[in-house]
């Protein structure tokens, strides 16, 4: 397997609208980025991913983008932006930005020229359309609620837009996008930026014709999935722009992909495929949903949860990259999610960042997961700022479809705000993040889970994840051994072993919060053992051959 220093490093995403406002007008901001690069040295991160920080009307926090090319006044100026790529780099850090091209805002300059008549040179850059019967031409539903078509009176016709009605979709069948896009690339790249993340980057090929969904009985509009997720020319596409752009930069991508199974990601990270190093896939984040979706509440099945992630890292192995994360800013928080964020916080949270790190690929942390922040529960639906909880919560309260408590209900367990209240820097006012009002209520339990406190205690989930960062930087095995399931049938456990030429690691992991018992398999021999790492005090000379592990205890061993 090639080597790559993208293989090799450790993520963190930043949020900057939560992450430190420098300024006091309780929204996050580029010099707040700056003044916490230390912070972020210290915990041993290679790589920030920023999520937008272009400018926009800001209806979905930045990823409806209304000039490329520009800052969003509220995050600051270029000049800012320049101040913080050379700080990141001077600290010998890099950079990656979101970059959201499969939609722009209905402010930018494009859409404004398109909107304005059916013969501008624009109109081509976006999808238009008559209605069918005085209806939206088709019957796709929006991510966020709703047609995903707007009638617009002036030309009297519709517009596409997959997420909000501000978000309308760039039309990637014409070149001159295209070009648009990889010139916009080319402007970052040659500032000197490190990467990107691509948003919904396997959506930007559409079926021709835009065929109708299947229709679902009581439900008005049908999912346009199978006609815009990994559409026909989406290939083309991307090896396209890794021609034109991605080839001549030493930077790293990963392409943010709902939708995609493996063989699709064999496809698009294929180390001779020539499109991207690495894809976000969703099958993890989407087994504890029902068949309606997100909202639908269901159990995450653990052996699902372990064949799901066995599956990803034997079917990519050799051939592509696995990205690694268990929450982001659209994702509740992990420690909630798939661990104890009452009894055994501390204990779990550690657990499941044991998990991530020791599989096969690049980890990626979201900010405050390495303090083991968690999920919210607002009161009122007021308090929620997330245009995808609002429009979803007004659709179903006009159907008739949920109650009030109901709707509440899932919007603690799934709700993308979740992951979006403030970081927790001390136990001042709105927990250091802001010296006036938050844009969005902080976490009411900042006084217990913030940075100062655990930067100063060693037994901290903060120095947990310094530790795992460390290792990754002593042992190669941690990079690029061989993942292998063991005690697949076990109902709490999750063990596995990674193998690189004499070496081996062995992972045990108890994700339950009762004690069970470990039993080592025949065949794993082994004369002598190091204990790497764990959350609970363990004596490394003891046997391994049986353990009791502890509620959500963690243990890696390196076996010779
Ligand atoms: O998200 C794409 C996406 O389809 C989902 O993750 C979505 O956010 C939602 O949670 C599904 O329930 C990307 C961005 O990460 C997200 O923040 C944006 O809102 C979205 O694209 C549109 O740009
Ligand atoms: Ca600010």
């Amino acid at each position: 397997m090639e080597k790559s220093w993208w293989k090799e490093s450790v993520v963190y995403q930043i949020y900057p609208r939560s992450f430190n406002d420098s300024n006091g007008d309780g929204i996050g901001d580029l010099k707040g980025i700056t003044n916490k690069l230390d912070y972020l040295k210290e915990l041993g991160i290679d790589v920030i991913w920023l999520s937008p920080v272009y400018q926009s009307p800001n209806d979905d926090n930045g990823y409806d983008i209304s000039d490329y090319r520009a800052i969003m006044d509220e995050f600051g100026t270029m000049d800012d932006f320049d101040e913080l790529l050379s700080e990141i780099h001077h600290r010998g850090m890099k950079l990656m930005m979101d970059l959201v091209v499969n939609h722009t805002s209905d402010e930018h300059e494009w859409f404004k020229q398109a909107r304005s008549s059916k013969d501008n040179p624009y109109r081509d850059y976006y999808y238009w359309m008559p209605g069918e019967n005085g209806q939206e031409p088709n019957n796709w539903e929006s991510v966020f609620s709703g047609s995903a078509w707007e009638y617009d009176e002036k030309t009297e016709e519709y517009y596409l837009h997959l997420f909000s009605k501000k978000q309308p979709d760039l039309n990637w069948e014409n070149r001159k996008v295209r070009e648009e896009v990889y010139e916009t690339m080319k402007y970052w790249l040659d500032k000197g930026i490190d990467g990107f993340r691509m948003d919904v980057i396997n959506f930007i090929s559409k079926v021709p014709g835009l065929p109708n969904g299947e229709n679902v009985q009581g439900k008005k509009y049908a999912s346009g999935a199978n006609f815009y997720m990994n559409g026909p020319k989406i290939h083309e596409y991307l090896q396209e722009m890794n021609q034109e752009v991605l080839s001549k930069y030493n930077i790293m991508t990963v392409g943010e992909m709902p939708g995609v199974d493996v063989e699709m990601a064999k496809q698009y990270t294929g180390e001779n495929r020539n499109e991207l190093n690495m894809v976000f896939q969703f099958e993890h984040v989407d087994l504890d949903s029902g068949p309606k979706g997100k909202w639908d509440l269901k159990d995450l099945n653990f052996h699902e949860f372990k064949a799901s992630f066995t599956k990803w890292q034997k079917g990519l192995e050799g051939v592509g990259w696995n990205s690694l994360y268990l929450n982001n800013h659209d994702q509740p928080r992990m420690v909630s999610r798939f661990g104890d964020d009452k009894e055994y916080w501390k204990e779990s949270a550690k657990m499941l960042a044991t998990f991530l790190h020791f599989l096969q690929g690049t980890p990626y942390i979201y900010q405050g997961e390495e303090l083991g922040m968690t999920n919210v529960r607002f009161d009122s639906i007021d308090d929620y700022k997330d245009i995808e909880i609002l429009n979803m919560y007004k659709e179903k309260i006009s159907e008739n479809d949920s109650n009030h408590q109901q709707i509440m209900e899932s919007i603690y367990v799934k709700g993308r705000d979740n992951a979006r209240t403030p970081m927790q820097w001390n136990d001042q006012n709105h927990g250091g993040f802001t010296s006036g009002t938050p844009w969005i209520t902080v976490n009411s339990n900042y006084k217990e889970i913030n940075a100062k406190k655990q930067l100063t205690n060693d037994d901290s989930i903060f120095h947990y994840y310094k530790q795992l960062i460390q290792l990754r930087k002593q042992h190669d095995i941690i990079v690029y051994g061989t993942y292998d399931l063991i005690l697949a049938d076990h109902n709490e456990i999750f063990a596995y072993t990674r193998t690189l030429d004499e070496e081996k690691l062995l992972i045990i992991l108890n994700f339950s919060k009762e004690n069970c018992l470990f039993e080592l398999p025949k065949e794993i021999q082994f004369t002598d053992k190091e204990l790497l790492i764990s959350n609970y005090e363990v004596n490394s000379a003891d046997s391994i051959e049986k353990i009791t592990l502890l509620p959500f205890e963690a243990r890696v061993y390196k076996l010779f």
